[in-house]
């Protein structure tokens, strides 16, 4: 059986106000001609479907027609929830797309949700945190989950796995191995603890499984071993990922270990431009969506305006020359007699290193004297 590994798909996610609707349509349609190319029979998408629990209308809209296009090629379709969806509007019809071969989980009853196949038995896990196994024991089997790991123990003590099958996990977690945690971006919204574990599942327990589909980090890379997998998202959805490939993975369940990677090329990439404005201004127009860093000694004014004359889908400028440095205001010495001008000397010396150029003074003095002007005229 050929199968497919995604996940972290956030339908309906924006990158500061730029809407990624184009570029997951565009990605969604590019998984479904891989699933056609390569004839896979089963789909597995473990956690973060939408990015907000409650999705647009548009980004539900995606799901269903990937839903059908999927769904017209008689593909089964596995899918766990995540983080970020809602679980009950997740769920909706999931009673009857199980007649379809549409397994949406969204809940955790004491047992996880299984589907056999062939020699392949999957295990559907939702995203889940301890507190919800709390109706589900005593009270002092409650008061020896303490941790993720705790609970991820529990759950898995009560499967008994048969070993003459393949077994393959779904699950939308934070996994590490030996101290190591995974390698984040800045699209996750996870915030890692203190200790940086209490979250974290060791990679140890899951040796049960042939192979672990993981959702929830969204930079694709290996566990412990290279068949327990994070995926990583279709798309780029941060900055700091503007290095990454983005993938998902084919998997043939006769020789798991020699699965593929299938790079996804995005119809508009994410990049970061650093340099001077006159720098920028000279490299090669593109239609990417774009982060521009400015390492201008100068200030500039409006320099987006023009920069987006040659990447229009420039979204975000920082300065990030010295001069733009966060001044702590300890530096700065202040005494209550100090005029606005010499206030401002202060600031700019210690953002410089240098004094105002007496035109700069002037400059200055002119720009305080209009805006008292202006004060007087109220
Ligand atoms: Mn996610």
């Amino acid at each position: 059986m050929i199968l497919l590994h995604t996940s972290d798909l956030h339908l309906g996610k924006n990158l500061l106000e730029e809407s990624f609707y184009e570029e997951q349509k565009y990605i969604l349609n590019q998984i479904i001609h891989i699933v056609k190319e390569n004839n896979v029979d089963t789909i597995m998408i473990p956690g973060d479907i939408y990015d907000k629990s409650i999705p647009s209308a548009e980004a539900i809209m995606l799901f269903d027609n990937f839903l059908v296009s999927l769904s017209k090629l008689n593909v089964e379709i596995l899918i766990t929830s995540g983080n970020h969806d809602s679980n009950d509007r997740l769920a909706y019809g999931s009673n009857i797309f199980n007649q379809l071969n549409i397994h949406i989980v969204t809940n955790y009853d004491g047992n996880i949700y299984k589907i056999s196949k062939k020699d392949v038995d999957f295990y559907l896990l939702p995203f889940i945190r301890p507190f919800h196994l709390k109706k589900l024991m005593t009270d002092e089997e409650y008061a020896n989950i303490k941790t993720s790991n705790d609970m991820m123990k529990w759950i898995l003590s009560r499967e008994t796995i048969d070993k003459s099958k393949k077994n393959i996990l779904l699950t939308h977690q934070f996994v590490m191995w030996n101290g190591l945690l995974p390698k984040t971006s800045d699209s996750e919204s996870i915030s890692i603890n203190n200790l940086g574990t209490l979250d974290a599942i060791d990679a140890n327990i899951l040796d049960e499984f042939d192979y672990v589909a993981l959702g929830h980090i969204h930079r694709p890379q290996k566990i412990k071993r290279e068949t327990i997998r994070y995926s990583g998202t279709p798309l780029k959805y941060s900055f700091s990922e503007v290095n990454d490939e983005k993938s998902v993975v084919l998997i043939d369940t006769n020789k798991i270990e020699d699965f593929k990677l299938i790079p996804l090329i995005p119809k508009r990439n994410i990049n970061v431009l650093r340099g001077t404005f006159e720098e920028i201004m000279n490299m090669p127009s593109s239609e990417d969506i774009i982060k521009v860093e400015l390492t201008d000694e100068n200030i500039l004014l409006s320099p987006m305006e023009e920069i987006r004359k040659r990447f229009p889908n420039a979204i975000s400028l920082a300065f990030v020359d010295k001069k733009v440095k966060n001044t702590n205001s300890e530096e700065i010495e202040i005494t209550n007699d100090m005029s606005p001008t010499s206030l401002f000397n202060e600031f700019f010396k210690v953002q410089n290193d240098r004094e105002l150029s007496s035109e700069e003074k002037k400059y200055l003095k002119d720009l305080i004297d209009e805006m008292r002007g202006e004060e007087k005229c109220d």
